[in-house]
């Protein structure tokens, strides 16, 4: 019997339980495992039917998409789940499928392939391919649509969406919803069915609709896979294959989707997508840190500012069950705060995504208050006060007096230096950077900034508060910006000389958004507000080398009070929707800086302003890692892609240079260096290291996790 199996009989049921912790993906072994069993099971004459179920936390995640990584170099080694599929569904005694936990990608293609499905109310089920690239390889294109319709499966492939096990019975996905012992429900459901006529999926064709319906429905779903993943193909192939379900006999259909699923297997998204699967996963393996650290348990948190972040973050922490206090200086703040956060919540429930008794049950959870009362019984405080050094220290300063011993101290600031702010403290191993980024209550990226005092439970209770918040945390160095920030100051560099040269901003933007950004970088000043970034300089300017060109269009445009979104106007005027157009007082405030600074405007290419824009980014971050301040390149491509809109099927913009070739990229900014300068364009060492040995970032990874073990 296979490693991955256990069977065992309860009265004339036989029970397949699948064990590959920790999320029984199909690993090399389980669908040969689950195979013979089966066939034992069908050959034993005491057995009326079988149930399959997942041992542990949940059923089958999906195939395992370590052996995918693999596959997506040599796509012809790709697994193959026909056999196990066929096995199952020509089974002769019925096979019900028992979910708990998730039923993802290929543990839902299985259990489809069963001919009952039942699960316990929490389960989630799903075809999340598409989040990796791909599209569900193991005949679900063409079974889905059999038991759901087109139009629902077209969603659930292109949005790679979970449904509740609920929704699931409502759509005909599941046949019983299984209150209490999963187990026992499932074999009692399998007695009730093993004398009946056995249906199998492949024969409903039912629900594969009329060819003119389907045909408003592919077309509506290649529109909705192009608004919600532009420039993606997976969607647009599950569609397709899809399609063939409809066109073709199942077999033939089966083969159409192998078909495509091999060529997206192989593609650069799919490599891209599941480098960005794993790299969010390894941002928790944190060299350095102890491995026994013990995170301090938050139950209570105290949040100091009721601003758009404090807000934010304060909508986080409720959101995961965790009841915040919620400071402010004045009343004003606070309804100001409180108003924004009720405003978020009754959007979500106008569109039905929380139920009004959840909204009123989480906003009771957020206690607002003009003084530290309760202060010293949380277990986290975060500051997210005014972007200023000597207003933090002061607030430091204060809640040090206040805070029980094993509070964690953190501050949200996103360019302050953590250790001058932990140093006004008397435990300073107690403060850390969560850098939130906005809005708070839906950007999934917290970077955690460890600084030089840093103890190791305190990083480790970090590291903890992300995940509960459903956060992905990713642990940088304390330099100027962090990571992120860190990366995005050259490029907005390179982008505003690009427009003191002869682009406006939004063929900028358009260059960069064609290239896959989820916004252009005026658009995002313009979101993010102009004098944010006017101030951030202001305050940095002590550390301008002098002699080294600085952007002046940005310091214009703030001068004539054009603010942004926050004003109706900035690089582009909006409407009192916040639609943005263009403005010709940009184009002449642009000329005119141009003129100011005696720079004949020149024609320039969207290829330029993507390498500058792009390569500027690359080559910072390779410093960030030469000089620690992040992990790994994975880490980097983690927070572009979660954080910063870089588009996740390029894989970060590490991941991104690796495709391009570091050679490629170490010589075009070896020319750009030429073109401008040293101070500016001057290769990073690590850069150049490893275009001249032929290396790339993922190598550098391999190494620094090797040496980490
Ligand atoms: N294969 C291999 N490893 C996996 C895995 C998988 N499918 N899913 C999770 N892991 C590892 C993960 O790397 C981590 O490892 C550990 O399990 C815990 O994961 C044929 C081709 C199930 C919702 O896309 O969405 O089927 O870091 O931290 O937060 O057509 O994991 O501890 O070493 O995420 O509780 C489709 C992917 C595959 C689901 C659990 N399936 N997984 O979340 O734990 S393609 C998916 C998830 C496919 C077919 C196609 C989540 C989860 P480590 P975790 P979690």
């Amino acid at each position: 019997m296979s490693e991955f199996v256990v069977v065992h009989h309860d009265n004339g049921v036989a029970v397949i339980t699948v064990q590959n912790p920790p999320v029984n993906a199909l690993s090399p072994g389980v669908p040969e495992g689950i195979f013979s069993a089966l066939s034992a099971a069908e050959r034993d004459t005491s057995v009326r039917a079988l149930v399959i179920i997942g041992g542990g936390k949940t059923f089958i995640a999906g195939a395992d998409i370590k052996e995918l990584e693999a596959a997506a170099r040599d796509p012809e080694n790709a697994p193959d789940l026909h056999p196990l599929l066929l096995r199952v569904e020509d089974s002769f005694k019925p096979v019900v499928m028992a979910i708990h936990g998730t039923a993802l990608g290929g543990g839902l293609e299985l259990a489809m392939a069963g001919h009952y499905r039942v699960a316990s109310p929490d389960a989630l089920l799903g075809a999340p391919e598409a989040n990796l690239g791909i599209i569900p390889g193991a005949e679900g294109t063409q079974r889905l649509p059999r038991l759901v319709g087109v139009p629902v499966a077209i969603d659930l492939c292109v949005s790679g969406r979970l449904v509740k096990a609920s929704e699931a019975l409502a759509l005909g996905l599941i046949d019983r919803l299984i209150e209490g012992d999963l187990l026992k429900g499932a074999c009692d459901f399998a007695r009730s069915v093993a004398d009946q006529m056995i249906s199998k999926t492949r024969d409903r064709n039912g629900r594969l609709g009329e060819a003119d319906e389907n045909q408003k429905a592919f077309a509506a779903g290649r529109e909705q896979a192009s608004k919600i993943r532009p420039h993606q193909t997976a969607p647009l192939f599950a569609i397709d294959a899809i399609e063939a379900a409809t066109a073709l006999p199942f077999y033939e259909g089966c083969k159409r989707e192998r078909e495509i699923a091999k060529q997206c297997l192989a593609s650069p998204q799919a490599q891209a997508m599941i480098h960005l699967f794993f790299a969010e996963r390894g941002v928790a393996k944190v060299p350095g840190l102890a491995k026994d650290a013990q995170p301090y348990l938050i139950k209570k948190v105290g949040i100091i500012g009721a601003g758009t972040m404090g807000g934010g973050i304060a909508m986080a922490c409720v959101n995961a069950g965790i009841p915040v206090l919620l400071k402010d200086t004045s009343q004003d703040a606070i309804d100001r705060g409180l108003a924004t956060v009720r405003k978020n919540y009754e959007r979500s429930v106008q569109r039905g995504r929380t139920p009004q008794v959840v909204m009123d049950q989480r906003m009771s959870m957020i206690h607002t208050q003009l003084d530290y009362a309760g202060f010293d019984e949380v277990d986290l405080i975060i500051e997210a006060a005014f972007e200023s050094m000597e207003v933090k220290r002061q607030l430091f300063g204060d809640i040090e007096k206040i805070a029980k011993p094993d509070c964690v101290l953190a501050t949200n600031t996103s360019t302050l230096d953590i250790d001058a702010i932990a140093s006004v403290t008397s435990r300073p191993e107690m403060v850390v950077g969560l850098h939130f980024f906005s809005p708070a209550n839906v950007m999934r990226l917290v970077e955690i900034v460890r600084g030089i005092y840093i103890g190791d439970r305190t990083l480790a209770t970090a590291l903890a508060i992300a995940k509960t918040l459903k956060k992905i945390g990713v642990v940088v160095g304390n330099c100027r910006g962090f990571v992120g920030n860190r990366m995005m100051f050259p490029y907005m560099r390179e982008a505003q000389f690009l427009v003191e040269e002869g682009a406006f901003p939004e063929q900028v933007d358009r260059a960069l958004t064609n290239f896959g950004m989820a916004m252009g970088i005026f658009a995002v000043d313009d979101l993010g507000g102009i004098d944010l970034l006017y101030r951030v300089r202001q305050e940095s300017r002590h550390l301008d080398k002098p002699g080294v060109r600085k952007p002046v269009v940005h310091d214009r445009l703030y001068e004539t009070g054009r603010w942004g979104q926050k004003r109706s106007a900035g690089w582009y005027k909006y409407d009192d929707k916040m639609k943005a157009s263009l403005d010709l007082v940009v184009h002449e405030l642009v000329e005119k800086t141009s003129a100011e600074l005696g720079i004949k405007r020149r024609e320039i290419t969207d290829e330029e302003i993507v390498e500058r824009c792009i390569y500027v980014m690359v080559n910072e971050g390779a410093k960030i890692l030469e000089e620690g301040y992040a992990s790994r390149a994975a880490d980097i491509d983690v927070i572009y892609t979660t954080g910063y809109g870089f588009p996740a099927w390029r894989g970060g913009p590490m991941w991104y240079a690796d495709t391009i070739g570091l050679k490629k990229i170490y010589d075009r900014i070896s020319e750009f260096e030429k073109r401008f300068g040293s101070d500016l364009w001057a290769p990073a060492p690590l850069l150049k290291q490893l275009a001249e040995s032929g290396s790339t970032f993922a190598a550098f990874d391999s190494k620094v996790m090797s040496i980490a073990k």
